[in-house]
């Protein structure tokens, strides 16, 4: 071990893991330059990381072709009892799963360093921030956690002067034999993969895969799935959510929150840059948000995670432009196609098709292949700190007060481009009801309509009927302070398949509208559904849209809603009684409007 630990319970919790595991050797991480390099170098060595000639200090890895995306299917809330975990979650006895994963852990490590990984979420040292330690057998996580997250020997102090962490413990469960070549990517097969949480002890154990939230344990595992649970005990929320302020031509600044399902365009809208003139929006956050509400009664935001780690299939410098400036330097791709010259490329990173490239799994590639060059989850991590228009107040621990909070998801018919809540109730009626298309995002059928509630479907770490009590509650103690909620669906298609919506830099249009709800400059239309934009409300200066599609666009569809209602119906079912009052009153509520 190269450092002393003098917290107490980090000190036995290193050994005794180290004494399950049993690695080579113990790394104590202080989050350095120095420290990357040194990871780094580690994988240069084996093979695992690709130099970018085209871009300083990043690198290109490629996963095993089974190791690519989130597991749900293997995602557990292991909880006292299964009803705590919910209809939502997969569950396992606490025991059972620690005897299970107790003979995977066993002697995990072998052959392999382990690394303690100190991080927090969150600015050091902030009252809402939360420190964790990850221990993993990855240089590959390490090096992703000092950009996802403040890993630092700061950290350490602040734990060896007796502050509490969230224990991560994380193997990708390859143990090396004496001389054992090591692979490009080594991981468990799918059977033996488990991300588990146990959010009443405020534990998170991953084995098998290398993969993103899989394995940068701070993020899903810690941020979402146990910090919700803690932030339903304490009275906080944990979303999925990014955050951003778009401010208007007068100078006036409005943060908004929105919770999307995975890759369908929180990272794309948090980056986003108006159309219109004379509004300018700035990034605070991406993927998370942790809100606590303020000492003036108002919901104040703050982005946990320090980088991003951001789809790469579809961002160019068209769609968004401030997350291509963002990963020109430091960045770590992961299943990314690479090309001849050294760089990296994939769909839709611009017009022309190279010749040849090196496909995410290593294997040449024309554009006559008729397979994707990059893994559509083909991600970037690069440092927040990056991105040219992050807002100067990203790490102000207090936060950002939030003003207006929006659900949506990727809905190729039924669902308009806006509408607004009629009130608080139905707002969390909205989010507890979103569908949306899935993606590959998460290891399994890509495109099929699913609810994901509040987009936290896959990473709500007790019972989601609960968790929607937990939405009531805060809009009580919000009361007129609490956000104005809107529901969007940027992913309408035409008959023919086409996006009826031009999307990405215009959607500002429609955050526009919404800015003009809140000032109350703008009128609505009652709808069944919720309340709709005024034709001419939405500002369409400078953009040539077909009147048809527009109206396309806007259209509800009586008996598609009506078909919605059974679906639904059947949605809340699944909680039973403990599906709280008021949202089957907003269900009989919206049958009778649909009449
Ligand atoms: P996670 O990181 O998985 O949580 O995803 P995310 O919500 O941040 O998704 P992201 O912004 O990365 O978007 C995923 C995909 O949707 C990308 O391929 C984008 O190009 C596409 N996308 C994002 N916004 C829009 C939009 O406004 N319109 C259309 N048509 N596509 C979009
Ligand atoms: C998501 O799937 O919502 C992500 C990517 O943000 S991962 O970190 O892999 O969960
Ligand atoms: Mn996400």
């Amino acid at each position: 071990m190269n450092i002393t630990v003098k917290n107490k319970k980090l000190n036995d919790w290193i050994k005794e893991t180290a004494d399950m595991c049993r690695p080579d050797n113990i790394y104590i991480c202080n989050g350095t330059k120095e420290e990357y390099n040194l990871m780094l170098s580690k994988l240069l060595e084996n093979g695992s990381a690709i130099p970018l000639k085209k871009r300083s200090n990043s690198y290109l890895f490629r996963s095993d072709p089974s190791d690519v995306a989130r597991v749900e299917d293997r995602t557990f809330i292991s909880t006292s009892s299964k009803d705590k975990a919910g209809p939502t979650n997969n569950w396992i006895a606490p025991a059972e799963l620690k005897d299970t994963m107790k003979r995977l852990y066993n002697g995990c490590m072998k052959g392999r360093t382990m690394y303690v990984i100190p991080f927090s979420m969150g600015p050091i040292g902030s009252p809402i921030s939360r420190i964790g330690v990850e221990i993993s057998d990855s240089p590959y996580v390490v090096c992703n956690m000092h950009v996802m997250t403040r890993v630092s020997s700061k950290v350490l102090e602040l734990l060896d002067r007796g502050e509490d962490f969230i224990p991560c413990l994380h193997s990708i469960g390859v143990p090396l034999g004496n001389g054992q070549k090591d692979v490009q990517w080594p991981c468990a097969p799918i059977e033996s993969k488990y991300i588990s949480h146990f959010p009443e002890e405020n534990l998170v154990w991953s084995f098998g895969s290398g993969y993103g939230g899989n394995a940068l344990l701070g993020k899903k595992c810690l941020a979402l799935r146990i910090a919700s649970a803690i932030a339903k005990r304490e009275g906080w929320m944990a979303e999925h959510m990014l955050i951003l302020r778009l401010t208007n031509p007068e100078g006036r600044q409005y943060h908004i929150a929105a919770a999307f399902p995975s890759a369908c365009g929180k990272t794309n809208l948090a980056m986003m840059q108006p159309s219109i003139k004379g509004w300018k929006c700035e990034c605070i956050g991406d993927d998370i948000a942790w809100m606590k509400i303020g000492s003036d009664g108002r919901l104040y935001a703050i982005n946990p995670e320090s980088g991003f780690f951001g789809v790469a299939p579809g961002t160019s410098y068209e769609t968004n432009p401030m997350a291509m400036e963002t990963i020109k330097e430091n960045v770590i791709f992961t299943n990314c196609a690479l090309t001849d010259d050294g760089d990296v490329w994939w769909e839709g990173i611009n017009d022309d098709v190279p010749s040849h490239l090196i496909d995410w799994k290593g294997r040449d590639w024309t554009p006559e292949s008729n397979t994707d060059a990059a893994h559509p989850n083909a991600r970037f991590t690069a440092p927040a700190s990056q991105c040219p228009v992050i807002c100067k107040d990203w790490e102000n621990p207090t936060g950002v007060p939030i003003d207006i909070f929006i659900f949506g998801g990727r809905r190729s018919s039924v669902v308009p481009l806006v509408h607004e809540a009629y009130s608080w109730d139905h707002g969390v009626f909205l989010g507890a009801t979103a569908a949306s298309e899935t993606t590959s995002a998460n290891i399994g059928e890509v495109g099929y309509l699913r609810r994901d509630p509040f987009a936290m479907k896959p990473f709500c770490g007790y019972n989601m009927a609960d968790y929607f009590r937990h939405w009531l509650d805060m809009g009580d103690r919000l009361g007129s302070k609490a956000p104005k909620i809107f529901y969007v669906n940027w992913f309408r298609k035409s008959p023919d398949g086409k996006f009826l919506w031009p999307g990405f830099s215009d959607n500002s249009r429609v955050l526009k509208w919404m800015c003009e709800r809140v000032e109350g400059k703008v009128g609505s239309l009652k709808s069944p559904i919720g309340l709709l934009p005024i034709e001419g409300d939405i500002d369409l200066n400078g953009l040539d849209i077909p009147a048809e599609n527009l109206r396309e666009l806007m259209k509800i569809d009586i008996k598609e809603w009506r078909d919605e209602i059974p679906d639904i119906e059947e949605h809340f079912a699944m909680f039973g009684t403990r599906l709280p009052e008021r949202l089957k009153v907003q269900l009989k509520e919206l049958i009778t409007r649909l009449g």
